[in-house]
């Protein structure tokens, strides 16, 4: 049997954590045989639904689950911790300003960034879900000298995925027919969701997806529809998006540990300067993921005019959002 590894999950009472907690006590973060301990981090008023959220994951008799932690304490959080989901954010309150909010999480994501900084382990990987993902992951990193930027990421993977899955059902195949998609950029509807590269088998044949995608309906329909599917979702359910949220976290550290062999995935982490994007910006870009927590940037893609605006476009944004929170960097 494996030694058991410490997965650290924040928000964990939220509505993403209640989403991705079980399939996590399932194995399905880190593989079918790797026993895990749950820490679970709230803040003092979410204890009490984590007791809850804590007897459910008890209750679902999980035979890779070594042990449940629930506490509001960060260094027993991040304690030795071999990888830490950072869901837990401020949201947007009534009358607050985008500023106010950037700035209201970057404080909480220093403060992590120290705890981890000082607490988990100093090979740890780290994936910031809440928003503004990007820009707490910088924040983080500035604050946790010790681990290495390049494990520290932020989520796009869940844009990844609903425009797979947009382009699957425009194409009538599966999701698994198409490769080399991927998103460059910040978590928001800056996002560049770029298809230049990418193919897909159609009838048995491999075809790029720029040949059989109309051009009109990848900027009218497409781009859009994934720039704006969070909106669209909180319309229709009442409440954001979770379950897919939790699914997208789990894909991104599974593909990390477990590998996913040739296929891209999106990975917003501190820029190294290739493609123009400002160094250190965490800025989302295609890597393959070769296993044991480790993956690398997908590097001399050729970069068409438009991509190199929408890729700009968002880095711009990045820039912005950055030197609103300069004073915790
Ligand atoms: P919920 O409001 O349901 O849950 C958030 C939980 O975090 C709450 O239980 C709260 O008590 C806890 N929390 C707040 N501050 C904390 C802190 N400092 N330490 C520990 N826990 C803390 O939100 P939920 O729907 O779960 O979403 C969580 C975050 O994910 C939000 O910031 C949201 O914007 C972000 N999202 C990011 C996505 C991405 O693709 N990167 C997509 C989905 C989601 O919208």
């Amino acid at each position: 049997v494996k030694p058991a590894m410490n997965v650290a999950v924040t928000g964990a009472a939220g509505q993403i954590g209640y989403a991705a907690l079980m399939r996590i006590a399932n194995g399905e973060l880190l593989g079918k045989d790797q026993p895990i301990n749950l820490k679970l981090i709230e803040v003092p008023q979410g204890l009490k639904p984590l007791k809850g959220v804590m007897m459910e994951i008890q209750d679902g008799a999980f035979p890779l689950l070594n042990s449940v932690v629930g506490t509001a304490d960060l260094s027993e959080g991040f304690g030795d911790a071999d990888v830490c989901l950072l869901i837990g954010a401020r949201p947007r309150g009534p009358g607050m300003e985008r500023k106010d909010l950037m700035s209201a999480n970057a404080s909480i994501f220093k403060d992590q960034g120290k705890a981890i900084n000082k607490s988990a382990k100093k090979t740890a990987k780290v994936l910031v879900v809440g928003n503004p993902a990007n820009t707490n992951a910088l924040v983080l990193s500035a604050n946790a000298p010790n681990l290495d930027p390049k494990h520290i990421h932020a989520m796009t993977r869940l844009d990844q995925n609903r425009a797979l899955g947009q382009m699957a059902l425009k194409l009538g195949i599966g999701v698994s027919d198409i490769e080399k998609l991927c998103i460059w950029g910040n978590h928001s509807s800056t996002q560049y969701p770029d298809i230049t590269h990418a193919t897909a088998m159609i009838d048995g044949k491999k075809v790029r997806l720029s040949d059989v995608i109309d051009s009109k309906w990848y900027s009218e329909t497409f781009l859009p529809t994934v720039q704006k599917r969070g909106a669209a979702i909180i319309t229709a359910r009442g409440a954001s998006s979770a379950a897919s949220a939790g699914n997208s976290a789990i894909d991104h550290v599974r593909d990390l540990f477990l590998g996913s062999g040739s296929a891209w995935q999106s990975i917003a982490v501190a820029s190294d300067g290739s493609y123009g994007i400002p160094k250190g910006l965490v800025y989302s870009i295609p890597c393959l993921c070769p296993g044991d927590g480790k993956f690398t940037m997908v590097k001399d893609l050729k970069v068409d005019e438009y991509s190199k605006k929408m890729m700009s476009a968002t880095a711009k944004e990045l820039v912005e959002e950055r030197d609103m929170v300069r004073h915790l960097l």
